[in-house]
C-alpha cells in the first residue's frame, strides 16, 4: 500500500502551510468570539501520511451544484451565500430538538484538526486538512433516542443566492444520509475550517459533513437540518440515478459506476497527466470495515 491512515500524526506533520488551526481567527470569523473561552482544548491531527493539497487546489476545484455544475463554478459564485448568521435545525428522534446557531454548537464542541484523504465519485482525490469536530459529539449534545437508526442531512436552499438551483439537475434541496453507526464513527466529522481558516463557501461553509471512506457526494455542504429517523433517508444522487448511486456509496474499487471504472483515481495536484493510482477499499480507512460485516457491498453500493 502506497499510503496508510495514521492515527499518530503530530501537529507538526500537518502544518506545512503554517496556517493550521488559527482557532481565534476561525471563531471570530464565525461571529462567535464570545465563546472562545468555552472551547475545549482537544486539538490533534489524524489523517494520512500523504502531503495535503494546497489551499488553492482545495478551494478552486469543487463540486457544489447549487452554484453550477462546473468545477470552477463554486469558487466563482459561492461568495453570494450568506453564511452568518446560520442555524441548524436538529429534529426527529432526539431528546433535545431545536434550532442551534453555529455559536451554540461550537460552544459545546472541542475542535479537532485532521487530514483526510477525500475523493469524489469522478475518481479524483484530494488530501484536505480539515478543522472540525466529531459528528458523534453533536449527537450526544442532542441525545439520540433508541429508536433512531439513520441520520438525514439537508443543505440550505436559497434561490436568490444559489444560481444553480434554477436548473433541476438535482431535486433541491440537496439531501444525504448515513446509518447511525456510520454517523457515530469517529472518522465522521462536521468540518468548520480548512488549514485553520474558516471553511470557504465553495467547500460548504459554515458547516459540512466529511465522511472520508465514502465517495465525495456523501459529504453534504452548508447543512441547515439534521434529522434522526428510523428509516433510510432519501439521498440526492440516489434519487437522480438509482442504478448509479446507492445509499452506502463506500469507496469500493470493485464496484464500477455504470459509466466509468472506479478502480483508479487521479490525485489532484499531481498534474493532469500524472499516473492514476489504484483506489483502495474504503479509501484506505480499513477500520470502518467492521461496520459492514455480513453485508454484500456489491449489492449495497
Ligand atoms: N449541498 C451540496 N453538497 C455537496 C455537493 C453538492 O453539489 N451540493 N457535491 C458533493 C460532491 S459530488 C462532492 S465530490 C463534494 C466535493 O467537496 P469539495 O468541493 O469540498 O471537494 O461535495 C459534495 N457535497
Ligand atoms: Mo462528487
Amino acid at each position: 500500500m502506497a499510503y496508510r491512515w495514521k492515527p499518530d500524526l503530530t501537529r507538526a506533520d500537518v502544518t506545512s502551510e503554517a496556517l493550521f488551526l488559527n482557532r481565534r481567527q476561525m471563531i471570530t470569523a464565525l461571529g462567535a468570539g464570545a465563546i472562545m473561552g468555552a472551547l475545549g482544548t482537544r486539538t490533534f491531527a489524524q489523517g494520512t501520511d500523504l502531503t495535503p493539497n494546497t489551499y488553492e487546489e482545495i478551494t478552486s476545484y469543487n463540486n457544489y451544484y447549487e452554484f453550477g455544475t462546473g468545477k470552477d463554478d463554486p469558487a466563482r459564485y459561492a461568495d453570494a451565500l450568506t453564511t452568518s448568521p446560520w442555524s441548524v435545525k436538529i429534529d426527529g428522534l432526539v431528546d433535545n430538538p431545536g434550532v442551534f446557531s453555529i455559536g451554540d454548537i461550537l460552544a459545546k464542541m472541542t475542535i479537532e484538526e485532521r487530514i483526510y484523504r477525500f475523493r469524489c465519485v469522478e475518481a479524483w482525490s484530494m488530501v484536505v486538512p480539515w478543522n472540525g469536530f466529531e459528528f458523534a459529539d453533536l449527537l450526544s449534545m442532542v441525545g439520540v433516542q433508541s429508536s433512531a437508526k439513520y441520520v438525514a442531512f439537508e443543505t440550505a436552499l436559497r434561490p436568490d443566492e444559489m444560481p444553480g438551483v434554477a436548473y433541476r439537475v438535482l431535486d433541491w434541496p440537496y439531501v444525504e444520509g448515513l446509518r447511525l453507526d456510520e454517523a457515530m464513527h469517529p472518522l465522521t466529522i462536521l468540518a468548520t475550517g480548512i488549514y485553520g481558516k474558516p471553511i470557504p463557501n465553495q467547500n460548504g461553509a459554515p458547516l459540512r459533513l466529511v465522511v472520508p471512506w465514502k465517495y465525495g457526494f456523501k459529504s453534504i455542504k452548508s447543512i441547515v437540518r439534521i434529522t434522526l429517523t428510523d428509516s433510510e433517508p432519501a439521498t440526492s444522487w440516489n434519487k437522480a440515478g438509482p442504478n448509479e448511486y446507492g445509499f452506502y456509496s463506500n469507496v469500493n474499487p470493485e464496484v464500477d459506476h455504470p459509466r466509468w471504472s472506479q478502480a483508479t483515481e487521479r490525485a489532484i495536484g499531481g498534474g493532469f497527466f500524472a499516473k492514476r493510482q489504484p483506489t483502495l477499499m474504503f479509501n484506505g480507512y480499513d477500520e470502518v470495515a467492521s461496520l459492514y460485516d455480513g453485508m454484500d457491498l456489491a449489492k449495497n453500493f
